[in-house]
């Protein structure tokens, strides 16, 4: 039989050191200030480290991702004429590019972006009319961010289909291509595809593979996210096609990784198949065109072949979220 009871009479039982996760959508709250650097602190690569404006501007960004709780609307930014023209720039190149090299469920959202939540070459979105949008398809939200979070604060808000989200835009000197998320890689390159529900449930499916799951697991599931839902390919009519969100945020990275010439570099990025076990121990760097994506038959295939992969994950318990109540069901294995 399997019953359903909560986290901290189990541990007691059990004593078994299960790592604490959100057992409701408001336990997020919890772990959403927990980051690993704030994010007006700048590295000393980063194309704003001198510049005192975007400093201070990256500082009111975090100030209001720092303040905010669960069930708050998220609050309204007047982007000023700079960051509109960084976001134009990146609009005119990225959408010159998605028609032959984005996915087609992304094609097919991108229209719907526009025409229900302020997607527009002159106008940044507000995080929360995507997140109305979004609610709306798949029940997925966007809550912002103050900072980098860890791997396992980060994938457990994925079990909630909470989406953790920047609000400030790159550096205006380099649009092409950012290591960091920004407003640019989360409204162009993730928020579409969150409203397409094939992709929604793949989402959250890692999201609730890592509740409560060892530091090894979260490494293979954090991997499996970024050559998925940032760096995933897929083939569509025998061509490859780009879903994951650093390739259709980037108009650097999304003309290099549908590239199979040896261009202007001296590499061309390899394409491997996407098979679980062997993607969540592939190393990656994270501040440069990717060297290697693995390309996968569909979403519903790479759902499919996740889904196998964590079974085999061994937990003493089963997850399931209640969309109803908004938590998380845990059932003991018996
Ligand atoms: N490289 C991406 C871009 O320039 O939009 C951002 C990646 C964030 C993980
Ligand atoms: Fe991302």
């Amino acid at each position: 039989a399997v019953f359903v009871h909560d986290f901290n009479s189990r541990a007691k039982q059990n004593k078994e050191s299960i790592p604490w996760y959100p057992q409701k959508i408001s336990d997020i709250d919890q772990f959403a200030n927990r980051i690993l650097s704030y994010g007006a602190e700048l590295d000393c690569e980063h194309p704003g480290f001198t510049d005192q404006v975007y400093r201070a501007r990256r500082k009111q960004f975090a100030d209001i991702a720092f303040n905010f709780r669960h069930g708050d609307k998220i609050p309204r930014i007047d982007y000023t004429e700079q960051e509109t023209g960084t976001w134009a720039i990146v609009w005119d190149q990225l959408t010159g590019l998605y028609p032959k090299h984005a996915c087609k469920e992304f094609n097919h959202i991108f229209p719907l972006m526009q025409q229900n939540c302020g997607y527009s070459r002159d106008n940044i979105p507000q995080l929360q009319d995507v997140s109305d949008f979004l609610k709306d398809c798949t029940g997925f939200q966007l809550r912002p961010v103050a900072g980098l979070l860890s791997s396992r604060d980060f994938l457990a808000g994925l079990a909630f289909r909470v989406f953790h989200s920047t609000q400030y835009i790159r550096h205006h000197k380099e649009p092409k291509y950012t290591p960091e998320p920004d407003i640019c890689h989360e409204l162009l390159g993730h928020a579409p595809l969150f409203a397409d529900s094939e992709f929604a449930q793949f989402s959250q499916e890692i999201g609730l593979s890592s509740l409560g799951a060892d530091d090894a697991t979260i490494e293979k599931l954090a991997t499996l996210y970024w050559f998925t839902i940032e760096y995933g390919m897929c083939l569509q009519g025998g061509e490859k096609k780009a879903y994951g969100a650093g390739l259709l945020s980037s108009f650097g990275e999304l003309e290099y990784c549908v590239s199979d010439k040896i261009t202007n570099s001296y590499f061309q990025p390899q394409i491997a198949a996407f098979e679980p076990a062997v993607v969540s121990v592939q190393k990656y760097p994270i501040t440069e065109y990717q060297p290697k994506y693995f390309l996968a038959d569909s979403f519903e295939s790479a759902k499919n072949k996740l889904k196998s992969w964590a079974a085999t994950i061994s937990r003493p318990f089963h997850v399931r979220y209640n969309p109803y109540t908004q938590r998380i069901e845990t059932l003991d294995k018996v």
